[in-house]
């Protein structure tokens, strides 16, 4: 195995490992009834940026296997399938970031600042974007019955999905921005 590829394993384990992190301690930060800030997969862009699609894909599947196995996941976990779209499969998909890699890593080469964020900022949306259209899928299939009455599964599903996708999505734009400074070096990779 070549060098880079056992260095690429390792990131996947830590990066992997810092999300359930902040999972575990870090609480959402409400600011109003609906939203509240949440900066957990921001381990999960990190590597996506550096490393690309398939190792953060990775990392997503161990985040999400991780809160199934620390019964992190108890509180959402309905059935098997239910369990094994939202953990598994929408977990995954936040790795999806690393699809802007190529051209992130050419912008942050030439130092172009705005570039480079509108690039990170963009991946972010793509992996959290995709992540959240499988939560919402499962919210209209399984989570139907815990709408208040007289609201359709649909637009239950809508409200809970999309405030919970701008709340993580917004916090995880902030941290990277904030983050950009310090990890130029970190994000070009190779
Ligand atoms: C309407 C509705 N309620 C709850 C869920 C479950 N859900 C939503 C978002 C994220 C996650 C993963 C843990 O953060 C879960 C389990 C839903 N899909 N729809």
């Amino acid at each position: 195995m070549q060098k880079s590829n056992v260095a690429t394993l390792a990131e996947i384990a830590i990066f992997a490992g810092l999300a359930m992190v902040l999972d575990v301690f870090t609480q959402p930060l409400a600011i109003g009834p609906w939203i509240s800030l949440s900066f957990k997969m921001t381990p999960i862009f990190l590597l996506a940026f550096r490393r690309g699609t398939r190792p953060a894909m990775m990392a997503g599947f161990i985040w999400g296997i991780l809160q199934v196995a620390l019964g992190q996941a108890a509180g959402g976990w309905l059935n098997l399938w239910q369990g094994f779209l939202e953990y598994f499969v929408a977990f995954s998909l936040i790795g999806l970031a690393g699809l802007i890699k190529p051209w992130l890593n050419k912008s942050l080469r030439k130092e172009r600042t705005l570039q480079s964020l509108t690039f990170m900022a963009l991946g972010a949306l793509i992996g959290s974007l995709t992540r959240y259209t499988i939560h919402f899928i499962a919210g209209l299939l399984f989570w139907g019955s815990y709408a208040p009455k007289g609201q359709s599964a649909l637009v239950y599903s809508a409200i809970i999905n999309g405030s919970s996708f701008l709340g993580e999505t917004l916090a995880c734009l902030i941290a990277l921005f904030l983050l950009y400074p310090f990890i130029k070096r970190f994000l070009m990779a190779n």
